[in-house]
């Protein structure tokens, strides 16, 4: 029975390569930080599964990296998904984002040299934030499109961004120097249900979907509400104590385009990297691009409304020091190797978070 490790199972990811890998009749060592409150919601199917063993461990302390793979030395696989993975969060504490989502890549490469660990294979999950603001042209017959694939040039616009760079250059240097078979998926966005509920996409689909159950408990058509700066209401009966307001959508920067894929998809990508017998760089994407206003065109319109405008207010609070404008990656690589691409369309994933919000 083949083994593997998971670094950040608690996380999206980690519960959608979790599935996968138990599924594929895997034995999985799940890595979970000791906090206050339990983190295993999103792998709380999975616990009572006998070939799931998790095991309490933290990135940053190598010690704790040694020994959980000392224990495992004969995973055949292991999975770094652990990081500081919010953008803008990163910006307020980058040195904890420099050891968690930089630092702790080194922690396991390392602790895989020492060890010996020339059988396991390893996989880095890196980000299209490491583009940050540059892109490519390819120019057309009619027309110039703008994209990110892996010979495009690094320039990374936050502190979690520039911990990734770091990351990805150990991860390669750890493969070209020490031998090992270490690979890096260079992952556009991907969401789902499962998204942590301060990402943008997720933050939509949730508010929308707690939004309408409010209207169905107090019996209220979306269309018959007025609204104010901070909070929409019924016309003359704004009271507090009958819950009769509800507060709107804040967001910041509705114009970003990103490449959004379904994370079950990408997934799938990463277990397919470490099946090759020459490590190397996948970019993972769908190739398409949509602004956050597509988003929340598609997600509003989802429960029959058409004009949003009246429920989102555009919030300074959530603008970025500094943004990435602009994500389209091409993963020709990865089809043509891994014979890989994705399953869902942008709809498709708008309409089953959405649904998922609802329920
Ligand atoms: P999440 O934020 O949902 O999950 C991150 C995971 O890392 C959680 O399990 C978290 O544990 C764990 N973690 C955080 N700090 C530590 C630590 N010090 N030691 C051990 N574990 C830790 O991220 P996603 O699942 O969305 O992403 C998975 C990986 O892929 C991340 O590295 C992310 O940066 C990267 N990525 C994600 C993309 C996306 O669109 N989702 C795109 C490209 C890259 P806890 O539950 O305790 O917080
Ligand atoms: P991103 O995802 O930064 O691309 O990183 P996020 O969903 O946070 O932002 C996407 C875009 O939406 C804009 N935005 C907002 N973002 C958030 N979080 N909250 C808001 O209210 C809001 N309003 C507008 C952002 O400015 C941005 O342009 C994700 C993470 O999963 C990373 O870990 C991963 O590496 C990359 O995707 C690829």
């Amino acid at each position: 029975m083949k083994k593997a490790i998971i670094f950040g199972i608690t996380g999206q990811d980690g519960s959608h390569l979790a599935d996968i890998l138990l599924e594929k009749g895997y034995k999985v060592t799940g890595v979970t930080r000791r906090v206050s409150v339990d983190t295993t919601s999103r792998i709380k199917h999975l616990l009572d599964n006998e070939n799931l063993n998790i095991v309490s461990g933290d990135i940053t302390d190598a010690h704790s990296v040694i020994n959980i793979l000392k224990d495992n030395q004969d995973a055949a696989e292991v999975y770094n998904l652990a990081a500081q993975s919010h953008v803008a969060v990163s910006f307020k504490q980058p040195a904890l984002t420099w050891d968690i989502t930089g630092k702790g890549c080194l922690n396991i490469l390392q602790a895989m040299t020492d060890l010996g660990m020339l059988n396991s294979k390893f996989y880095q999950a890196s980000s299209s934030e490491m583009y940050g603001k540059n892109y490519d042209i390819e120019v057309g017959m009619t027309s110039e499109s703008k994209y990110q694939d892996e010979n495009t040039k690094f320039m990374p616009q936050s502190p979690y961004a520039i911990a990734k760079c770091a990351a990805h250059y150990m991860t390669r240097l750890y493969r070209e120097g020490y031998g090992l078979h270490a690979s890096a998926g260079i992952l556009f966005n991907h969401e789902g249900p499962r998204r942590g509920e301060n990402f943008v996409t997720r933050k939509i689909t949730k508010w929308v979907g707690d939004f309408i159950k409010w209207c169905n408990t107090n019996g209220i058509m979306p269309s018959e509400l007025s609204s104010d700066e901070n909070e929409v209401y019924v016309a003359g009966r704004k009271d507090r104590s009958q819950g009769l307001q509800f507060p709107k959508l804040r967001l910041g920067n509705l114009e970003a385009f990103r490449d959004w894929g379904y994370a079950g998809d990408y997934c799938e990508a990463m277990w397919l990297m470490l099946q090759q017998d020459t490590p190397d760089d996948y970019v993972i994407c769908t190739g398409e691009t949509h602004t956050v206003s597509e988003f929340l065109n598609i997600a509003f319109s989802c429960v029959g409304i058409n004009e949003w405008e009246d429920f989102v207010v555009v919030d300074k609070e959530f603008y970025r020091p500094a943004e990435v404008d602009y994500l389209r990656g091409d993963c020709s690589k990865a089809q043509e190797k891994l014979n890989w691409k994705p399953k869902h369309s942008f709809e498709d994933l708008v309409k089953m978070m959405v649904m998922s919000d609802l329920s």
